[in-house]
């Protein structure tokens, strides 16, 4: 935990400010260009030692983002997207982390940035209506505002596999992957987990290992990237967009589930299958997801498309044990994070590729050089955890955060996380979560959810200033409704059916709650609340005026 944090010697120079952002990731950087130009004293704090964020991190081999990269980028900036070029259709994690650098250079954002800092606790003076942020380095921050722009994919989990310390040789994680080179030749290599990340990496340490095993858990639905370089016509015909782009994204309301879903009408098979069928072949998981209006919503609609992709995967792999312990079943299609990949299903045919699949042979444990499985002794020369995160929460809770009359985080989230849109909380005043949980979050495209909070901050903390208001913070009742809404929305899909991350499921002990928000509709409440005079939240009046009023 975050308050066992080992202070270090070199001190944060002491700094009072109007924010301190924590995380420099696309949010926080955002959030630190935006508030400064909006004449705000900012201050951000970064564990690494460098910006990105998650995509710092993650640079396991095969790592790459499954938005398309002309849209995965920053929307509000013309200057920015003309002056960068992606070369991909979907963009690898070197090519986006050198956006983010880019970026917070362009932006001349470093100089902002405490890197290789990270927060340990954040705590609400009442008295003064400042954040207190202390950091593993000595000396700390104060701040009127605290952003929390910790990412929802950031905190990595590696399971509590017994024997896991003994293990002897060479140890990875997704998303902790080293700066320097790893190389895989010659050597008999494990991967745990068959998410996202195992699908994209899988298919790349095939390439290079002597032999791959892969220990899968549960089968997961993956479809084709098409990955390819952008020609000029590609960004012709995106620049011609642009303008109609950036409109559409000013209407959008980013919601996974449309109204138009709620219906029960079931296309006929052949039509769903043709229409699969293109989409396979264009590639990516976007078109999938909106196939048809209530894929999400209606088993039998989501069933065929599921059953697509078990036939994709009969199709691609040889052995047909193979593919069928490959093939998801028992819960429905894309509502665990669907995901995209290169060749991953093809990769079973690789005579030094083999399978265990955990569900007929769980790990028992791992010893200094194997992992054995009920049945089997499989011996490993290195180990890939690629067992996802602590998702949406995680980051948030890894800080010692208190509120009001010392509440807690952990413990106003001990039976889930509780936000008035995912932007704040009560009893922690002046506290925003940027993607927090309650908003469309990890939904979706994550940048453009990322600068929709930024920019609703930065209207909120003006409204603040034009008005001399101290403190923000939701109303009880607000709060709790808003949670009811984000449960009700999601319980009227097919989301809740599978034990997804969403759901916080992969953690033991976490509280089975749907995280993200999922309904349309989002954007369109959030300014319906500002424009109704910030319907469900009390702003305090700020203790300066106070003070001076009373001398
Ligand atoms: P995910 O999607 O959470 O995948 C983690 C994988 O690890 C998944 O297959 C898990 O199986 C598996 N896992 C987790 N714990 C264990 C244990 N104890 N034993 C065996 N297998 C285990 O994480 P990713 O990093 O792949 O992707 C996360 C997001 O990042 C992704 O959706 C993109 O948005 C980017 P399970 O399914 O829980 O049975």
């Amino acid at each position: 935990m975050a308050t066992s944090v080992q202070k270090r010697a070199s001190a944060v120079e002491a700094v009072d400010c109007d924010v301190v952002v924590v995380g420099a990731g696309f949010g926080g950087l955002y959030a630190l260009h935006k508030l400064r130009e909006s004449g705000w004293s900012v201050r951000g704090l970064e564990a690494a030692p460098d910006v990105g964020g998650t995509w710092y991190w993650n640079r396991y081999p095969g790592a790459r983002c499954d938005v398309p990269s002309l849209f995965y980028s920053y929307s509000w900036s013309p200057e920015l997207r003309r002056e960068w070029r992606w070369t991909n259709r979907y963009a690898g994690q070197e090519e986006i982390l050198s956006y983010a650098r880019f970026a917070a250079d362009r932006l001349d954002l470093r100089k902002l940035i405490d890197f290789d800092t990270r927060v340990a606790s954040a705590t609400f003076d009442e008295k003064s209506e400042r954040w207190i942020v202390e950091t593993d380095r000595s000396g700390h921050l104060t701040a009127r505002f605290l952003i929390m722009a910790t990412g929802g994919l950031s905190v990595p989990n590696t399971p509590d596999i017994p024997g896991v310390a003994d293990f002897q040789g060479a140890i990875y994680h997704t998303a902790r992957w080293p700066q320097e080179p790893v190389s895989f030749e010659g050597k008999k290599v494990g991967i745990i987990g068959t998410g996202s990340s195992g699908i994209q990496a899988i298919p790349m340490i095939a390439q290079a290992a002597k032999q791959l095993v892969v220990f899968q858990r549960t089968p997961n639905f993956s479809v084709p990237a098409r990955n390819r370089p952008l020609t000029d016509e590609d960004h012709k015909s995106f620049d011609d967009g642009l303008d109609a782009y950036l409109a559409s994204l000013e209407q959008s309301d980013f919601g996974r589930v449309p109204p138009t879903a709620f219906t029960a009408e079931v296309p006929p098979r052949d039509v769903q299958w043709k229409h699969y069928e293109k989409l396979w072949n264009e590639g990516g998981s976007g078109g999938f997801l909106k196939a048809f209006p209530n894929i999400l919503v209606h088993p039998d609609v989501n069933e065929v498309a599921a059953d697509f992709v078990r036939q994709k995967i009969r199709e691609t792999v040889k052995d047909p044990k193979t593919a069928a312990a490959l093939s998801p079943s028992g819960y429905p299609f894309g509502v665990k994070r669907l995901c995209v990949d290169t060749d991953y299903f093809d990769t079973y045919n690789r005579p030094n590729v083999e399978l265990v699949n955990l569900r007929d042979e769980p790990i028992e444990k791992i010893t200094a050089h194997a992992v054995d499985t009920k049945s089997r002794h499989f011996e490993l020369d290195a180990l890939v955890f690629a067992t996802g995160f602590d998702a949406v929460t995680g980051a948030l809770l890894a800080v010692d955060i208190r509120g009001r009359n010392g509440a807690t985080l952990k413990d106003a989230w001990s039976e889930g996380p509780k936000t008035y849109l995912g932007l704040t909380v009560k009893d922690f005043p002046n506290l925003f979560t940027i993607t927090g949980p309650g908003s469309p979050s990890v939904i979706g495209n994550v940048i453009t959810n990322c600068e929709y909070h930024v920019d609703w901050i930065d209207a909120c903390l003006a409204h603040m200033r034009r008005h001399d208001l101290g403190t923000i913070e939701p109303d009880a009742e607000a709060q709790a409704a808003w949670g009811v809404h984000v449960t009700e929305v999601a319980d009227r899909t097919l989301f809740p059916k599978a034990n997804s991350w969403y759901l916080g499921v992969n953690i033991p002990g976490k509280p089975r709650v749907f995280m993200p928000y999922i309904g349309e509709g989002y954007r369109t409440t959030c300014k319906e609340i500002v424009a109704d005079n910030y319907r469900g939240f009390t702003f305090g009046v700020s203790a300066d005026r106070e003070r001076a009023a009373a001398e």
